[in-house]
């Protein structure tokens, strides 16, 4: 108390101990009011009164110690600037304690575990396709692939549809300029592949193919079909059924059936539908068609049909997609609902 009365006569002798006086009330003073700051208006208010660059009592301390003579300057400066760096810690100290319960409040506790983002899946028609991949993989077929835009060389001509035939009604059919089409089957991919290579062939090929069929719960006017085409001497109908036979009971399980109904494509001769039964029940369901390469179609690639024989068959992904998961209507699958797609 004696020193602070003193202060304000820093010019005589004991002006180095009352400057010193003076900082000593500062510091305690100053780290009482950070200490005490509530909420950060407070802070803020001690640090203007403290620290602050023109009217913070550390600035005008600052102030007088440029009137001290040069040997009481140097001990009060050393002093002063350790009240400084107190004072500033005590500002940060401040700051932190305020801080932290607003980060906690915010949500944020590191030591919570974390969530876990829930994460998407392919959509069954893919999964489909893929499994499908696996199973033929496995029986040596390897995947090809065409174009979903057409010519009608590939879509009908070189697969023995001619001009005048049925098929190519532009009722049944997507038709663009330029002699162009959406293909409506992947037997065009059989056409492809035999005009890029030599037999022996053994490809599937999935995609996308179109046709303005009304639409139902058996049928759209877009769908997807995996063919299959095995072309090398001395391949028969035999090699066919096995290949349909051991497919079905892959995807599907082993307490699945398939038959062979006579049928007719251009393509193909003879031809056949495919049927498959479940679990012993009632109903046969139709899943695609099949046959021999007609030897016009291996003409119209340059394969010799005095040389090799083959099968080609086509089914639709979307029934075998149906089948295995007990999805009784077709527009599930292109509805997007996200509710329907989580189940798989
Ligand atoms: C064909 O498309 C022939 N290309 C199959 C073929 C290939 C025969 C090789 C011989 C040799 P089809 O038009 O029957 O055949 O169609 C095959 C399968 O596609 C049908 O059995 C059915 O499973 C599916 N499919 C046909 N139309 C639709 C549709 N609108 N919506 C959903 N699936 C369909």
């Amino acid at each position: 108390m004696v020193r602070e009365t003193e202060m304000g006569s820093a010019t005589g002798p004991d002006a180095r101990i009352d400057g010193l006086g003076e900082l000593d009330a500062l510091e305690a003073a100053g780290r009482a009011a950070f200490a005490a700051a509530a909420d950060a208006a407070a802070v803020e208010a001690a640090r203007v009164e403290y620290l602050g660059q023109k009217h913070g009592k550390l600035r005008a301390a600052q102030e007088r110690l440029k009137q001290l003579p040069a040997e009481a300057r140097r001990v009060y400066g050393q002093r002063f600037n350790a009240v400084r760096e107190a004072l500033e810690a005590a500002h940060r100290a401040a700051r932190e304690r305020l801080e932290r319960p607003a980060r906690a409040e915010a949500g944020v506790d590191v030591t919570l575990p974390g969530r876990r983002p829930r994460l998407g899946h392919l959509h069954p028609l893919t999964q489909t396709a893929n499994e499908l991949i696996d199973v033929f993989g496995r029986f040596g077929f390897s995947v090809a692939r065409g174009p979903e835009v057409e010519d009608v060389f590939h879509n009908f001509e070189a697969l023995n549809i001619p001009p005048a035939h049925p098929a190519r009604d532009p009722l049944d059919n997507f038709y663009l300029p330029g002699g162009r089409m959406l293909r409506s089957q992947t037997s065009t991919v059989q056409i492809r592949v035999m005009e890029s290579q030599p037999p022996p062939v053994r490809v599937i090929a999935i995609g996308r193919v179109y046709r303005p069929d009304a639409v139902d719960a058996t049928h759209s006017f877009m769908f997807h079909q995996i063919e299959g085409l095995m072309v090398d001497r001395g391949v028969t109908m035999a090699d066919l059924k096995t290949v349909l036979r051991l497919f079905a009971e892959s995807y599907l399980g082993r307490d699945v059936k398939i038959r062979f109904r006579p049928s007719f494509f251009p393509f193909t001769e003879p031809s056949v539908e495919v049927d498959m039964q479940w679990h012993g029940g009632e109903r046969w369901v139709e899943m695609g068609g099949a046959g021999m390469v007609d030897p016009n179609v291996f003409r119209a690639v340059g394969y010799d049909p005095e040389e090799v024989t083959g099968f080609a068959f086509g089914l639709g992904i979307e029934r075998l997609c149906m089948r295995r998961h007990g999805i009784d209507d077709i527009r599930l699958l292109y509805q997007n609902d996200a509710r329907f797609l989580a189940q798989f």
